[in-house]
């Protein structure tokens, strides 16, 4: 029987060792969510590292693990601490990340990085080629992996590879800077299709694989000496329903029942009022714009003192890569904003910012995403950002108002939503306004539309449109012999 080999830096669930027990958390990202169409019954896979490096493991914690992973059907990938530092920390997130989303100045290219990069590339596919069946069919995913699908086809050329990229692909002038870049198209071409979330990343790659590499582009095809390469874009969804009916049960609750956080808020009152909550929730990453946000937000104050009291900025950030040094001035850049915008505006009844720094449990974040009249997410590059769907599909009265850079993946099929430009602060202070004083028709008109799309194009239908095209494009290889 042919099955489905779902490939990814971190599988899909946290391991925690308790003296001789393993327990395993399944995780509740876009990712997990997104392939459980997918990864289901027993004709799948998951192959990816386990979270816990070599180091942390005896010969008997190590079986413990495998057995684990098995229950979940996952395979691991066996990972030191040097690997992750070079492989993940390094080149993922050091060189390929800041390049792909146009960070120029942040990118760094370390040699030993890169050959850590390719090794542990080369480690996945052995592990790879160790569960692959006859017939069976391989979807890669993300810019940790991107040698990966030719590692593969280098063993074995006739199986049926997929590729997805869950960030930008930068345009041709940006990414011919990166000394590995013909080893990075040519990594990426072991695919027999590669999705990307925008039409615009879609066409950057097939510049970059006809201007570096030389190759012949048929509309959105690569032709190679003996294969064709299929390039297609395939916008991420989320788990719709998951978001609206959580919503749903949210609104339904009695105050007794609510969670602290929402009590709260409820309470919360300036001058017998609510001040309106503007929402922004994302990683703690330079690519989220959230230092722009911070200024652009001060400025609206300056601009609009009307609305002192008024409205305050709800803003959550999630840690992440802490021990990168970009992170970490970050972090700090950020801590001072905030202390400095709520030094300069607070009132006795208000302080114009709420900034939490932590992970919050999937109840708090619907707790945000129903009680905010306004979200203004603002990244100066983002993939898709799921963040904006998640807070649409949670406005179960149709009420709210999205204001969302047009840097984002997201942006592109969101047209209803208010567009800026991130760096445009005048903009976003005039959009901010706007949204504040909207008539409820227009947010129930835009949202409207907005939530038939992404209800009809969720999560599901993304992972099973991209099977679907590579199931495809494997029937017609096999028909017409191409490979
Ligand atoms: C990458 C690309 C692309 C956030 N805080 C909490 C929490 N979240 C969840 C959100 C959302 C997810 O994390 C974030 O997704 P995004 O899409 O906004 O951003 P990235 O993490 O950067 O993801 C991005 C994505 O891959 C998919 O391809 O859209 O462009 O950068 O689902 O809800 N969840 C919980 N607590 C939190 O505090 N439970």
């Amino acid at each position: 029987m042919s099955k489905t080999i779902i490939i990814s830096n971190r599988l899909p669930l946290q391991l925690e060792i308790n003296n001789n027990s393993i327990n395993t958390i399944p995780s509740v990202g876009g990712l997990a969510t997104g392939m459980k169409s997918v990864h289901s019954g027993s004709d799948s896979i998951w192959i990816g590292w386990s979270g816990l490096t070599e180091e942390k493991l005896d010969p008997e914690k190590r079986n413990l693990v495998q057995k684990a992973l098995k229950k979940h059907q996952c395979v691991g990938v066996p990972l030191t601490e040097s690997e992750i530092d070079g492989f993940y920390y390094g080149f993922s997130n050091n060189t390929l990340w800041p390049l792909f989303h146009y960070f120029m100045e942040y990118t760094e290219f370390d040699k030993d990085n890169w050959e850590t990069y390719q090794s542990v590339n080369q480690k996945f596919a052995d592990v790879v080629i160790e569960n692959l069946g006859e017939n069976d069919t391989i979807w890669v995913h993300d810019y940790q992996l991107l040698l990966l699908p030719e590692m593969i086809r280098k063993k074995k050329p006739n199986v049926t590879i997929g590729f997805f990229l869950h960030i930008p692909f930068p345009s041709y002038e940006v990414f011919r800077t990166i000394p590995c870049r013909e080893e990075l198209l040519k990594g990426l071409l072991g695919a027999d299709l590669i999705g990307f979330h925008t039409y615009d990343y879609e066409r950057h790659f097939l510049s970059s694989a006809q201007r570096i590499l030389g190759l012949e582009i048929n509309f959105n095809n690569v032709l190679l000496e003996n294969r064709i390469v299929k390039v297609d874009s395939f916008p991420m969804g989320i788990d719709y329903d998951k978001f609206h009916n959580a919503a749903k049960i949210h609104n339904e609750k009695e105050k007794k029942d609510k969670t602290e956080i929402q009590q709260k808020i409820d309470e919360h009152l300036v001058n017998g009022d609510r001040a309106k909550l503007i929402l922004s929730i994302d990683r703690l990453d330079y690519t989220k714009g959230i230092a722009n946000r911070l200024r652009a937000f001060e400025y609206f104050l300056d601009k609009y003192p009307q609305f002192k009291g008024k409205a305050r900025l709800v803003m959550l950030a999630v840690p992440s890569r802490s021990n990168v040094p970009q992170y970490q001035l970050l972090k700090n850049e950020i801590d001072q904003l905030v202390g400095r915008i709520n030094g300069k505006f607070s009132e006795v009844s208000w302080t114009p910012i709420w900034y939490f720094y932590r992970s919050m449990p999937f109840e708090n974040l619907i707790d945000l995403y129903t009680s905010s009249e306004v979200a203004l997410l603002t990244p100066i590059r983002d993939g898709m950002n799921l963040v904006a769907k998640e807070y649409i599909a949670s406005r179960v009265d149709k009420k709210g108002v999205l204001i969302l850079s047009e840097m984002t993946g997201a942006s592109k099929e969101m047209s209803e939503a208010l567009i800026i430009n991130p760096n445009n602060f005048e903009e976003i202070a005039d959009t901010l306004k706007f949204a504040l004083e909207m008539p409820e028709e227009e947010q129930i008109k835009r949202n409207t539309a907005l939530q038939k799309r992404l209800k009809r194009y969720n999560v599901e239908k993304w992972a099973n449109d991209f099977m679907e095209s590579l199931e495809t494009k494997k029937n017609s290889a096999k028909k017409y012999s191409l490979k």
